[in-house]
């Protein structure tokens, strides 16, 4: 018997499915299925989290195909970005190069995979005929309304002179020139996603079963809506020069003071009042109380990230000002200034109620402010106090005059209704959500098809002038962006009255490029930016599949741009991913010196001493110590290269390895023996094909046996595909080949039907050994082309059934016996059973007539 050799046999399959053009995407009016995986960032290699990911979307799309759908499986790249214009600042290389080169290696190494990737539609997000059809949407939405301009806060690196980007600033300071990075307003643009909050969470109920759960509700979370109240509070005392302000401008010494809540029911609690740093009325006591400027100059070098002013200690300034409590005028409230109210969420001031805040507890315990409880939990009685732990559970609603007794549902009703008859505030909704800013001051992006003119202000780029091609001849010698001094590009004249005019130099957040790449895909030659009959021919995605790091932002910019195309005509489907999973990742163990340095694992030498495991490294000998199991990363050099695996053990051992070991949904850990172990499975499966012949003559109960084991196996491995459960229909699979091996002595019909569905179901996994094993078979076509086997539910069903048994119509206990037992036995086994004996003689009985119905039931007559 002849070793498998994949050396060989894998590039003589995929010469094959190559010289059949295979992977074209066919459209022959069979049920769609549409399987995609995120297109990666072209970062130079393939790396073993991408060929997990790509090999379980070619396990669904293989498969899918055989179930006879028409697949859509393309591939692309994300293709613009930062690390492009680094490798240009580091290396001198232009990001064009550089991003191209890389899609050549990566495209190369992705198709030693044997992935049934249409490689007729790839695209890049950065070739100008897909970025100038985004382009052309943008204009779209931008007339719409959809697209403005604004000021938004961009991190600032004084010393380069440059816009960072957020992952550029470490620790609060630059990344090149290490100093400590500014906040600056510019004027920008942003998508107004806000539009669609709400249609993007009501979408949400509808994913349910087909995202993870987990996504979702990240999602809610991060579009965060809220009911609540917007509460005014006017004005009681007030530093003098406040009243000062010119005709027309806010006057602060009579304009109440605008907070929300979403606890208006705690009203009565409040003792405070505070308001952001960047606050319009903190800005203008600073202006003449020092002590407020420099409260404000310590915030500002602090971060502006949720999280980091979650864990920021509590500061506040008070800034001698007194405001009157809604529901009780003669009650008036100190108003600070403290640094854990956000300016961008709400109106950027808050009341404080110690009692049931967290943070205002802390807050009032620092500066000696009061806390009145106001909601006591059950049991609790009006004595009822808080101690450091603010109370925000359940509970009635107390200290609170006409509150009193409600619950907190009810309570906050109530008392929005009172403020609404008071004009002292209304109900609101508002979103933690904020409008999308797609402005980037980077070269390496899509243009911003914008023209500023000195008369006219922005003008669209006219439509036959798109696509707005970046140029190639910039530098990257200094920081900034080259778009911004380039020396003729963004010199142009006004589309709309020929004056001198200029082009917008900021490029588009890339998030914008893989907005709408899936619709691309369905015909990504369109000349315009999606051709709707192939949209809707294809889409949405049926199942989508990809890492949950991408959970937030990819996801919901998808989400809201396919409902902003669709509104605008451009497509019809408006939930663009109608399956969802979020795999896990390939993790490995870790290995260090003594000198503290890491050390791949190629250079390292592993034993096991009864159950002790140690490490050395080759090269020198050294003992290394054992570190976590980590995600593969560059700097731990834990990183092993999907090529090497491949070129030693082959791509089917290598795809059934990434596949077998763990619930797809959690990280694998890479190990040499589990590759081992997979391989040894490869060819455990050809020699089952390996000079089959079929001439044996027919063996009844062996081959009664071996079918009705195949049907399992059928049923098990299909279900376990459609699952998901990639691991379990592997390990179905290993032990339908023992069951296969152990039926030596079955008729060659038997074993002929038992390897065929073998090899149809090991071809979504191992797809150049399935191809091999299917000519092993005789056939001269493609396994590709044959169909998915089918279960008969007869023989795939259990061998052993439970049965009922009645006595007089009544169930009184039951036998297991094996699937279709004459009626015979079935009636001695009733007969004989315990509980049947027990119940006969208690009540006195005697059995006169047994009733069998195969598989389904005995009955026996007794009186
Ligand atoms: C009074 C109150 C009493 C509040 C109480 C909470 C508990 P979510 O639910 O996350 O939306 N808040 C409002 N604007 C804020 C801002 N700009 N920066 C920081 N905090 C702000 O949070 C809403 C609550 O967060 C609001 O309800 C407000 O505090 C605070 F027992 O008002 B609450
Ligand atoms: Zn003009």
């Amino acid at each position: 018997m002849a070793r498998y050799e994949p050396k060989t046999a894998e590039p003589r399959q995929q010469a094959r499915w190559a010289d059949a053009d295979a992977f074209v995407t066919k459209d022959t009016g069979r049920p769609k299925y549409y399987v995609l995986e995120m297109f990666p960032y072209p970062s130079g290699n393939i790396h073993m989290g991408h060929a997990r990911n790509y090999v379980m979307g070619d396990v669904v799309a293989r498969s899918k195909r055989a179930q006879g759908f028409d697949v859509l499986h393309p591939m692309g790249w994300d293709a613009f970005g930062m690390p492009a214009e680094n490798a240009a600042m580091e290396r001198g290389i232009h990001p064009k190069g550089w991003t191209y080169d890389n899609i050549a290696n990566m495209r190369e190494q992705l198709k030693l995979l044997g992935l049934s990737l249409d490689w007729s539609r790839e695209f890049a997000t950065c070739d100008p005929e897909y970025y100038g059809q985004q382009q052309a949407w943008f204009l779209e939405l931008y007339r719409r309304g959809l697209v403005y301009r604004k000021d938004g806060v961009v991190n600032w690196d004084p010393v380069d002179n440059t816009v960072l980007a957020n992952e550029q600033v470490i620790d609060g300071k630059g990344w090149r020139s290490g100093a400590p990075v500014e906040k600056r307003k510019l004027n920008q643009w942003f998508l107004r996603i806000t539009d669609y909050a709400d249609d993007l969470i009501d979408g949400l109920k509808e994913l349910e079963g087909r995202w993870p759960d987990k996504v979702r509700l990240m999602q809610e979370n991060w579009i965060g809506k809220s009911r609540g109240a917007t509460v005014w509070w006017d004005i009681a005392e007030a530093p003098a020069y406040l009243s000062a302000s010119p005709e027309g401008e806010p006057n602060h010494a009579r304009d109440p003071i605008e907070v929300y809540t979403t606890r208006p029911d705690t009203l009565f609690g409040a003792s405070f009042i505070a308001l952001a740093p960047d606050h319009p009325l903190t800005k203008t006591i600073a202006a003449q109380e020092p002590k407020v400027a420099a409260f404000m100059e310590a915030c500002a070098s602090l971060g502006t990230s949720e999280a980091e002013i979650e864990k920021a200690e509590k500061h506040g300034v008070d800034l001698g000002m007194r405001v009157r409590h809604p529901f009780d005028p003669a009650r008036t409230l100190p108003v600070w200034s403290a640094n854990f109210v956000l300016s961008t969420y709400g109106s950027g001031a808050i009341f404080g109620c110690p009692a049931h805040d967290q943070r205002d507890l802390d807050f009032a315990r620092k500066y000696d402010l009061p806390v009145i409880p106001v909601v006591r939990p059950e049991g609790a009685d009006e004595t009822f106090e808080v101690g450091t732990e603010a109370y925000v559970g359940p509970g009635t609603a107390f200290h609170s005059e006409f509150l009193d007794g409600l619950s907190i549902e009810d309570a906050k009703a109530e008392a929005i209704r009172r403020l609404e008859a008071a004009e002292q505030g209304v109900g609101a909704t508002i979103y933690r959500l904020r409008d999308w800013g797609v402005s980037r001051q980077r070269y390496w992006g899509c243009p911003i098809p914008i023209i500023h003119c000195p008369k006219c202000g922005p003008q669209e780029v006219p439509g036959d002038q798109l696509p707005v091609v970046l140029p190639e001849d910039v530098t990257f010698d200094v920081p900034g962006n080259p778009l911004a001094r380039h020396p003729t590009w963004k010199h142009v004249r006004c589309p709309t009255c020929d004056t001198d005019a200029v082009r917008e130099t900021d490029t588009l957040d890339t998030f914008v490029d893989s907005s709408w790449y899936f619709a691309r895909f369905t015909d990504p030659t369109s000349a315009t930016p999606i051709n709707s009959a192939a949209a809707d021919r294809w889409l949405p995605v049926d199942q989508y599949i990809g890492g949950v790091e991408h959970a937030v932002l990819h996801l919901l910019y998808a989400r809201f741009i396919s409902r902003a195309l669709s509104d605008a005509g451009l497509m019809s489907v408006r939930e663009p991913f109608a399956g969802l999973f979020t795999q896990g990742m390939v993790v490995h163990e870790t290995y260090r010196r003594a000198d503290g340095q890491w050390v791949e694992p190629t250079d390292v030498d592993l034993t096991n001493d009864a159950g002790k495991r140690s490490a050395r490294q080759l090269s020198t000998g050294e003992t290394l110590v054992i570190g976590d199991i980590e995600k593969m990363s560059k700097s731990k050099k834990n990183v092993v290269a999907p090529q090497e695996i491949l070129s030693t053990h082959g791509v089917d051992a290598g795809r059934l390895f990434v596949l077998s070991d763990s619930p797809p949904e959690r990280d694998v850990q890479w190990t040499p023996g589990g590759v081992e172990g997979a391989s040894r499975f490869v060819q455990r499966v050809w020699a089952l094909f390996d000079g089959f012949e079929a001439s044996a003559p027919a063996n009844p109960d062996i081959d009664t046996a071996l079918i009705r084991e195949t049907h399992k196996a059928i049923k098990a491995v299909t279900e376990g595909v459609a699952g998901f459960r990639f691991n379990s229909a592997i390990a179905k699979l290993y032990a339908f080949v023992a069951t296969v091996r152990d039926h030596e002595q079955a008729g060659s019909a038997a074993r002929t039907e038992a390897l065929s569905a073998l090899a149809r179901l090991i071809a979504p996994f191992t797809p150049h050994l399935a191809e091999e094993c299917w000519a092993a078979l005789g056939h001269s076509g493609l396994i590709l082309d044959a169909p998915w086997p089918e279960w008969d539910p007869a023989l795939a069903a259990d061998d052993e059934i439970v049965l009922p048994i009645q006595i007089s119509g009544k169930r009184r206990g039951e036998v297991t016996l094996p699937r279709g037992s004459d009626p015979k036995t079935v009636e001695d086994a009733a007969l004989a059973n315990a509980q049947v004996q027990a119940y006969l003689s208690a009540n006195g009985l005697t059995v006169r007539k047994v009733i069998v119905v195969t598989d389904r039931i005995v009955n026996l007559v007794a009186n």
